[in-house]
């Protein structure tokens, strides 16, 4: 592994533009379950089954009871050290964070320079007029109304089958297209088109670090893979990008 951390924490020494893209296992350590792990099943649901238009079509109230649930699991939870190192490293180099996680952690870690591509749990949007809003409180009545047209309100998020913001995706794509480093962290590697961008950055000739308990599908665009916890890998690393200042 150090050989491997070596030549990690090297390239992002020498590195001037750095993308991350985190996912689900970032936040592992804060205790946030993730999406296909042990800890991500809600009342026998998968979450696939519920982040869909089809779902709070037919269920609103299940919907949004699963929402309040993460929710409140969330609202207690903190940044791990994995979060503050990507946060930190906005210091020293010209730094995008993509993230596909919707638990705003990465945010209260300080970080600015960050790409929500799957939206946020503390926006909601309403189905009728459109206006969104952040509401922070840790339970919504269910199912919430909009206070200006009293329609549905439904969670800022991107689910299955719904395409993403453009915006926030076109800038991603550059993100990763004119990225140096390529730094993939705690994403199974499955969803898409976030799985994707790792692909582009290699295309584009940058060096891929890849950060997860196991091998994913990205492995096989990483030019380092690096086996071990997010929140433990991640600071190891920060001292490449100090030594780069
Ligand atoms: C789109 C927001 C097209 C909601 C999420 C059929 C029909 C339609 C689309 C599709 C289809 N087939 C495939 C698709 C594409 C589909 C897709 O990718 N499906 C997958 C399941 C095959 N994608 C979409 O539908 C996307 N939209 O394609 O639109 C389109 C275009 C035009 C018009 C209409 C449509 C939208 C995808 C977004 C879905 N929304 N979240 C919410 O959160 O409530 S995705 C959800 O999965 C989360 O955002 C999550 O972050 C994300 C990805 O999962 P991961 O983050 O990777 O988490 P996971 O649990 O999988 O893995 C955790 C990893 O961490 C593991 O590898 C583990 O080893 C590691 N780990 C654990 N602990 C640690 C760790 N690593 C390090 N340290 C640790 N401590
Ligand atoms: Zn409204």
């Amino acid at each position: 592994m150090t050989e491997l951390l070596e030549k990690a924490k090297n390239a992002l020494k020498h590195a001037e533009n750095v993308t991350a893209l985190t996912g689900a296992g970032v936040s592992a350590e804060s205790g946030v379950p993730t999406f296909r792990g042990s800890g991500g099943m809600w009342k026998n649901f998968r979450p696939e089954q519920l982040a869909a238009p089809e779902a709070f079509k037919k269920d609103p109230v299940l919907v949004w009871e699963w929402y309040n649930w993460r929710r409140e699991l969330i609202a207690s939870k903190k940044p791990n050290s994995g979060h503050y190192a990507l946060a930190d490293m906005e210091k020293y180099k010209r730094f995008t964070l993509i993230t596909q996680n919707v638990d705003g952690l990465h945010h209260l870690a300080g970080g600015k320079n960050i790409l929500e591509l799957h939206g946020s749990i503390w926006k909601v949007r309403c189905t009728r007029c459109g206006t969104t809003k952040i509401d922070r409180s840790s339970v919504l009545t269910v199912p919430p109304r909009c206070s200006k047209c009293n329609g549905l309100l439904r969670p800022d998020v991107v689910w299955f089958g719904e395409s993403l913001d453009m915006r926030i995706l076109d800038k991603s794509i550059d993100a990763a297209l004119s990225a140096d480093v390529f730094l993939v962290a705690g994403t199974s590697g499955v969803v898409q088109p976030a799985a994707s961008l790792a692909r582009y950055a290699k295309g584009s000739g940058a060096f891929v670090i890849e950060v997860n308990m196991e091998k994913t599908p990205i492995s096989i665009e990483a030019d380092v893979t690096l086996i071990g916890k997010a929140g433990e890998i991640l600071p190891m690393l920060q001292d490449g990008w100090i030594e780069g200042r």
